[in-house]
């Protein structure tokens, strides 16, 4: 967080450019001073949705989950020295993360859409799932300020490793070997002790040019990713789509806070612009599932089958959020040898076993 922006502002100050701390002036602002420099600075949140976990929600987060696998800290995952060590936690954990497994979210998509329209400057991401890519967001206009499974090289004498064998590798859940030398392959994402890429440095100034800013799903505890929203002119809209409030987002006039599901905020976001319907179409190209998009053709539902429709969906909330509680009981059972050895990674992501397989 921005020093200079510690001191908070209660929400009711008068913002100095929006005519109201509100989405739909935001949208004003938008059309009437042509917005065509948008800054997105995003986190885990944004996928989250996807069927991936974050860091830090409790409960559901991937270090509450990593707990499990009977690391010291949880964080170790992605340190270096302990990869070099033991690289196998990690692995367990690309074999769940790697692309190619989840579709993009509401939010992804409306990243692309603020790219269509030929608003947006440049999109950070902390984000290591590559949805973004996925959703149509060309790479030149992403930073991905800690690395990505794009590519991956061996740590010690640095050769690239090929992209199919590597995939073939991951998806089997071994560890990959370095032809040149033997040694550890990783993919370029950035370890805890490990230099942002160039990429980052090299743009890492360019908020100042925004016209608008919008952070989604980050705790911004991370640093220097977690200072780039202060980087932003004064006087220049920052819009934060979030859980809860977080960084020195709220400190100024006008800042506006979208608190609560990041899909529903993004959704209103888009209602504001008028976008509403485009955005769900573009969502739609992203569906893998065909029978969806025929579903769409099919007449409306009744409203018995609609109200069928939200029980189901509200079950299926419920046995996700169950599954942590069920993986504790799992663990147990496999500390008494009761379990199967070869379950993959199911103890570790119930809820995500529950939710993509
Ligand atoms: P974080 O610290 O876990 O914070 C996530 C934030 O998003 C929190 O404030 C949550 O409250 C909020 N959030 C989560 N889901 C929702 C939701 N559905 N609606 C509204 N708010 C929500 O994650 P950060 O990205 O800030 O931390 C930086 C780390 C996370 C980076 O190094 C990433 O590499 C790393 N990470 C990435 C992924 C991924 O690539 N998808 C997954 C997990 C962790």
């Amino acid at each position: 967080m921005g020093n200079e922006e510690s001191s908070m502002v209660r929400d009711s100050t008068h913002p100095s450019v929006l005519e109201a701390r509100n989405i739909e002036a935001v949208a004003k602002y938008i059309k009437k001073h042509n917005v065509k420099k948008v800054v997105v600075m995003v986190g885990a949140g944004i996928s989250t949705s996807a069927g991936i976990p974050d860091f830090r929600s409790p409960e559901t987060g991937l270090y509450a989950n990593l707990a499990m696998l009977d690391l010291e800290e949880p964080e170790d995952v992605f340190d270096i020295g302990f990869f070099r060590q033991n690289p196998k936690p990690f692995y367990a954990l690309a074999h769940e993360l790697y692309p190619g497994r989840y579709r993009p979210t509401i939010a992804h998509t409306f990243i692309k859409l603020l790219h269509d329209k030929g608003l947006l400057l440049k999109h950070f991401t902390q984000n290591i799932d590559c949805l973004e890519r996925q959703a149509g967001v060309p790479g030149d206009k992403i930073i991905e300020a800690h690395g990505s499974f794009a590519t991956q090289h061996c740590i010690d004498c640095k050769v690239p490793y090929p992209d199919d064998e590597m995939y073939e590798i991951v998806k089997s859940g071994k560890v990959p070997h370095c032809k040149e030398c033997g040694g550890l392959v990783k993919p370029d994402i950035v370890f805890f002790g490990e230099a942002l890429p160039e990429s980052f440095f090299l743009n890492r100034s360019l908020p100042e040019e925004a016209d608008l800013c919008i952070v989604m799903g980050t705790s911004l505890s991370v640093q220097p990713f977690a200072s780039l929203p202060s980087m932003c002119s004064d006087g220049v809209p920052r819009v934060l789509i979030n859980m809860d409030r977080v960084g020195s987002l709220g400190s100024r006039p006008d800042d506006v806070l979208l608190l609560g599901d990041i899909d529903v905020g993004v959704r209103k976001f888009a209602t504001a612009m008028g976008w509403d319907e485009e955005l769900e179409a573009l969502w739609e190209e992203t569906n893998p599932d065909p029978k969806s998009r025929e579903a769409e053709d099919a007449p409306p539902l009744t409203r018995d089958e609609r109200l069928q429709d939200e029980v189901d969906r509200l079950t299926e909330e419920v046995e996700r959020s169950l599954g942590i509680t069920s993986a504790y009981e799992k663990r147990v059972r496999e500390r008494l040898g009761e379990a199967s050895s070869n379950d993959g990674l199911a103890h570790v992501f119930p809820h995500l076993a529950r939710q993509s397989r």
